[in-house]
C-alpha cells in the first residue's frame, strides 16, 4: 500500500494533439509550471481477497467505465511488477475537477506513483514521469516540479519530461480564475483529436509549437517573465484557434473568459504587467510577476469577487511514502 501527493501544472507551450492515441505520444514537446495550490492524493493497496479494481474518487465510488483509465494504468503497473491482485484506489482531488485546471494531469501522475511503489516497483522518476502519461498526456509533466518540459520523443521509450528548473529562481506567479468549475462539455481527448484530424491549421500549429518552445527557454534561461507571459498568451491563443478550426468547430471560452482577458490586456496598457493562458475548460490563469500581485488581484476581484481567485506560486514534483 502506498500514497502519493502530485501537483497539477499549467502548459506555458500546449499539448493539443496526440500522434499515437492509444501510448499517448504527443504531436509536439510542451512546456508547464507545476503549482503548488492544486494537487491530487491517491492511495493504492493491491489486496488479494479482491474480485475487481475498486476507484473512489473524492468519495465516491466510480463504476468500470468512468474507471477505465485507472484501470488502465493499474494493468500497465500489474504486467510490469507481476502482481496478480485488484487494488483499491482512493483519491482526492484538491482541484477542481474537470474545469480545465488539469486534474487529470495531478491525478494519473499520482496513481502512477502510488501504484508503482505499491506494487513493489521502484521507477526513477523518467519511467514514472512515462507510466503516468499512459494514463493522460499532461499527467507526464507532473512529476516534476517548477517548470517541466515534456519531450514528444518518437516511442514509449522516448516521451518522457524533464526538468528546466525544479526550484523556480524568480518570481513568476499564476492565479487561477475560477470562471466555471463544472464538467466541460468537450474532453480535452476528443477535442484534441478532433484539432488534428480537421484543423486546416494543424501544420502551422506544430511550427508555431517548436519556435515557442526555443523562445520560452531562452526566457526562462534570461529570467524574464515578461517574455514567458506574451510567449505563453500568444500560444493559448494559437491553441485555441486549433478550437475554433475544427470541424464542427467549437471553444470551450464563455462570456467571462473574454472579459477576464480583456481586463488583463487592460491592465497591461495601464503599465501592469500581466498574461493569460486558458486550457480545455473556461477558466483564465494569469502570468506575472509577484510584485504586481496586489494590484492585478485588486482589479480581477472588482470583476469576479475574490472568492473565485487563487493565487499560486510554483509548486514541488512528486511525493510518494509507503503506509
Ligand atoms: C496541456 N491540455 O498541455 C493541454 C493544454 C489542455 C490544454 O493536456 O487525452 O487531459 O488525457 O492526454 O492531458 C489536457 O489534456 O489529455 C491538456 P489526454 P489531457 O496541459
Amino acid at each position: 500500500m502506498a500514497t502519493a501527493k502530485a501537483h497539477t501544472n499549467i502548459a506555458l507551450v500546449k499539448y493539443w494533439g496526440k500522434k499515437d492515441p492509444k501510448l499517448i505520444l504527443p504531436q509536439t514537446d510542451s512546456l508547464s509550471l507545476t503549482l503548488n495550490e492544486f494537487y491530487t492524493t491517491t492511495t493504492v493497496n493491491f489486496k488479494s481477497e479482491l474480485d475487481a479494481d475498486h476507484v473512489s474518487i473524492d468519495g465516491q465510488l466510480i463504476d468500470k467505465a468512468d474507471a477505465k483509465k485507472v484501470i488502465h494504468v493499474l494493468e500497465l503497473v500489474r504486467s510490469m511488477s507481476g502482481i496478480n491482485s485488484f487494488a483499491e484506489v482512493t483519491s482526492t482531488n484538491h482541484v477542481p475537477t474537470a474545469a480545465g485546471l488539469a486534474s487529470s494531469a495531478s491525478a494519473f501522475a499520482a496513481l502512477a506513483g502510488a501504484a508503482s511503489v505499491a506494487a513493489g516497483l521502484h521507477l526513477s522518476r523518467r519511467d514514472l514521469s512515462k507510466l503516468a502519461r499512459r494514463g493522460s498526456g499532461s499527467a507526464t509533466r507532473s512529476i516534476y516540479g517548477g517548470l517541466v518540459e515534456w519531450q514528444k520523443g518518437v516511442d514509449d521509450a522516448s516521451s518522457f519530461a524533464k526538468p528546466i528548473a525544479e526550484d523556480v529562481a524568480f518570481p513568476i506567479e499564476m492565479l487561477a480564475v475560477l470562471i466555471n468549475t463544472k464538467k466541460k462539455k468537450v474532453s480535452s481527448r476528443s477535442g484534441m483529436q478532433l484539432s488534428v484530424s480537421t484543423s486546416p491549421y494543424y501544420e502551422a500549429w506544430k511550427k508555431v509549437v517548436a519556435r515557442d518552445m526555443t523562445a520560452i527557454k531562452a526566457a526562462i534561461k534570461a529570467k524574464d517573465i515578461d517574455k514567458i507571459g506574451h510567449i505563453a498568451e500568444e500560444n493559448a491563443l494559437r491553441m485555441h484557434a486549433l478550437t475554433l478550426s475544427a470541424d464542427p468547430g467549437f471553444t470551450y471560452f464563455n462570456g467571462e473568459t473574454l472579459a477576464i482577458i480583456k481586463t488583463v490586456e487592460d491592465l497591461r496598457s495601464h503599465g501592469i504587467n500581466c498574461y493569460y493562458t486558458m486550457d480545455a475548460g473556461p477558466n483564465v490563469k494569469v502570468i506575472y510577476d509577484r510584485a504586481n500581485r496586489d494590484k492585478i488581484v485588486a482589479r480581477l476581484a472588482d470583476i469576479i469577487g475574490y472568492d473565485r481567485l487563487v493565487v499560486s506560486q510554483p509548486g514541488p514534483g512528486i511525493k510518494i511514502w509507503n503506509e
